[in-house]
């Protein structure tokens, strides 16, 4: 398996999945802009997966979810019980469906507007930070329970953990919401997160 990814990006989510389920595979970091990964994923994102048969695997949702079901021993799925699986899909839609696109004014300012000057650009950025409380303020009150869903370890947990990392240099940050804190400062002390972190060259 091969793994493309920028680092800090959402590619940090499938790359400590794939620590934590002892996986074989590799990684290959990528600029997001070039022609030759362009070539490779023509929607010019990752994360991506490269699997055995050659198929190129897109959507860290799906991505992190076909981890899942190929190392069932890593046991980072939904578990059991009525509403479950419903509640990481969930989960998993609220992470890639509002939380994330939160996130795009404030990353990429010059598709939100036709203007190019700078102010014009902060502004929009500075337009994000409300719709990203929202969601941060959700993920606050799902970490209550110290796991972003089931009361367990999912895939979930570093798809969030890639993300809040985000707000670091936000007015209010990550350490500004106590739940969301405590649940990076542990995911900060976990082997597989620092193995993954170690190898995009963020820590
Ligand atoms: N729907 C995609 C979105 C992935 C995405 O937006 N990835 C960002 C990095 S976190 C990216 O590659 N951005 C490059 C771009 O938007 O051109 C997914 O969930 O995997």
């Amino acid at each position: 398996m091969l793994l493309y990814f920028a680092p800090g990006t959402c590619a940090l989510a499938p790359h400590i999945a794939l620590e934590w389920s002892k996986a074989g595979y590799e990684i290959e970091k990528v600029d997001l802009r070039s022609e030759a990964y362009g070539q490779i994923n023509p929607l010019g994102m990752v994360p991506a997966l490269r699997i055995e048969s050659g198929r190129l695997l897109t959507q860290a949702d799906a991505i992190l979810k076909f981890i899942v079901t190929s190392f069932p021993d890593a046991e980072l799925g939904a578990g059991d019980g009525e509403l479950a699986e419903f509640n990481l899909d969930e989960a998993l839609a609220f992470l890639t469906g509002d939380f994330h696109p939160a996130f795009w004014p404030y990353f990429g300012p010059a598709r939100f507007t036709t203007k190019t000057d700078q102010d014009s650009l902060d502004a929009v950025k500075a337009s994000s930070y409300s719709r990203i409380e929202r969601v941060m303020n959700h993920l606050e009150a799902m970490l209550q329970d110290g796991h972003v869903v089931n009361q367990r370890r999912t895939i979930a947990d570093p798809y969030a953990f890639a993300m809040c990392r985000w707000t670091v240099n936000l007015p209010k940050g990550w350490k500004d919401y106590p739940s969301i804190a405590d649940f990076m400062n542990r995911m900060l002390e976990d082997p597989g997160v620092q193995a993954a972190l170690s190898a995009q060259g963020l820590k």
